[in-house]
């Protein structure tokens, strides 16, 4: 079976899209930790960063390409912005889809733990 963000990429279950590509989906994070909480994510199934390859990491510059004109387009891109990606379980990641949080809108803590 598909996992929830395969499903959100294949418009099986909706999203609060904010961009799409061919190869990318950006949306809306459910539970939002900041003002804008986008996450950014592949549509092909690449489980988390350990699984980033030769074969797979055009679409990791893809996505990075598709953060900054969303920065632009969320008006955070001068003001500023964190970008994450939890891995494993001490990472904390809960889907094992990969994923980028683009964090921003407000001052955001000096800690990363
Ligand atoms: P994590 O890095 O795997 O812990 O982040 C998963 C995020 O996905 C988390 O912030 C959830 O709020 C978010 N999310 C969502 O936006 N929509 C969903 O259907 C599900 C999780 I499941």
């Amino acid at each position: 079976m598909s996992c929830i963000f395969c499903l959100i990429a294949e418009k099986q279950i909706p999203s609060q899209c904010v961009y799409e590509s061919d190869n990318i989906i950006a949306f809306r994070d459910l539970n939002p930790q900041a003002p804008v909480h986008i996450l950014v994510v592949p549509k092909m199934h690449i489980t988390s960063m350990n699984d980033i390859n030769s074969e797979n990491s055009g679409v990791v510059a893809e996505i990075f390409e598709a953060i900054n004109k969303i920065a632009e387009s969320e008006g955070i891109k001068e003001s500023g912005y964190r970008v994450i990606s939890n891995c494993g379980d001490d990472g904390c990641q809960s889907v094992k889809h990969l994923h980028f949080h683009l964090l921003g809108g407000r001052k955001l803590s000096e800690t990363l733990s």
